[in-house]
């Protein structure tokens, strides 16, 4: 069963785990504030594991325009070609929930760099994919 989100929430939602693939530095620092927020749900100021794997459940969803249960190349067009290759670990051409679940968990790691299991503002505006 799909969850249901409202648009405002699928909008925000996601873009922390947006701003984690493609370049944070193309995202300005309110907007990279606002997904923050709207990834920290329980309010205290770190993003924890569930509530960042919450944050790629909805980006997947967000992303996944015609419903199909995989993203696309045309459906993560922001997303640079090599990182898509990168994910789609069994070569399928699409990307499927557990495949962008295997990366996002990989990145949560990288990001948390003092490695408390869980992420600051500070944690992910630093990190820079393939850096
Ligand atoms: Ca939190
Ligand atoms: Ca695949
Ligand atoms: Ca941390």
């Amino acid at each position: 069963m799909r969850a249901v989100i409202t648009a405002t929430a699928a909008v925000l939602a996601g873009q922390l785990v947006l701003a984690a693939t493609t370049a944070a530095a193309e995202m300005d620092e309110a907007t990279l504030r606002e997904a923050f927020a709207a990834a920290d749900t329980n309010g205290d100021g770190v993003i924890d594991e569930a509530e960042f794997a919450a944050d790629i459940v909805k980006a997947f969803v967000r992303l996944d325009k015609d419903g199909d249960g995989q993203l696309s190349p045309a459906e993560l067009a922001a997303h640079e070609p090599g990182l898509f290759e990168a994910m789609d670990t069994d070569g399928s051409g699409t990307l499927s929930l557990a495949e962008v679940q295997a990366k996002r968990t990989a990145d949560f790691e990288a990001m948390d760099t003092n490695g408390d299991g869980v992420l600051t503002f500070e944690e992910m505006r630093a990190f820079r994919p393939g850096m």
